[in-house]
């Protein structure tokens, strides 16, 4: 079942240079293709519409802080059960209990510094390709 779904690689990947190394992960899943791709800075309205979910929680404020510290880049990948195949490339929240493998495994230790996000959901997918790529079909 052919999906897309959307990708940040947050600003502590890309200070970190961990760019290449991430996408080049994504490139490599059989049958998955990268169809938009940008780097940006977010401002705090984007995030809010993009973590609308976490208004109001004891780590929002500091997820925003961290999320509009630098650039990011915004992803759309596309292809066979990428929706749940990306959350699984990336590990859980927590990196520390994310296993060696995954991106957050590999890279990660701090909760809110976990390098990626992807969509949780084929809706929230849709919802959030709207935000970052409103030009996109
Ligand atoms: P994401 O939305 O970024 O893909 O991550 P997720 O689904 O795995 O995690 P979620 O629960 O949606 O949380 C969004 C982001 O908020 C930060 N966070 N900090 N306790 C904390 O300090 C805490 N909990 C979550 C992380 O950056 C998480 O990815
Ligand atoms: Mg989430």
């Amino acid at each position: 079942m052919s999906q897309r779904t959307l990708v940040l690689l947050k600003p502590d990947a890309v200070r970190r240079g961990l760019v290449g190394e991430i996408i080049g992960r994504i490139e490599r899943k059989a049958g998955w293709a990268i169809t938009a791709l940008e780097l940006r800075s977010l401002d705090r309205a984007t995030l809010e519409r993009h973590y609308a979910e976490h208004v109001g929680k004891a780590f929002y404020e500091p997820l925003v802080e961290f999320m509009s510290s630098g650039p990011s880049v915004a992803l759309v990948v596309e292809g066979e059960r990428v929706v749940e195949g990306m959350r699984a490339l990336a590990g859980p929240t927590d990196p520390i209990a994310a296993a060696p493998g995954s991106i957050r495994g590999d890279f990660g230790t701090i909760v809110r510094e976990n390098l990626v996000h992807a969509s949780d959901s084929p809706e929230s997918a849709e919802r959030e390709i709207k935000l970052f790529f409103p030009g996109l079909i």
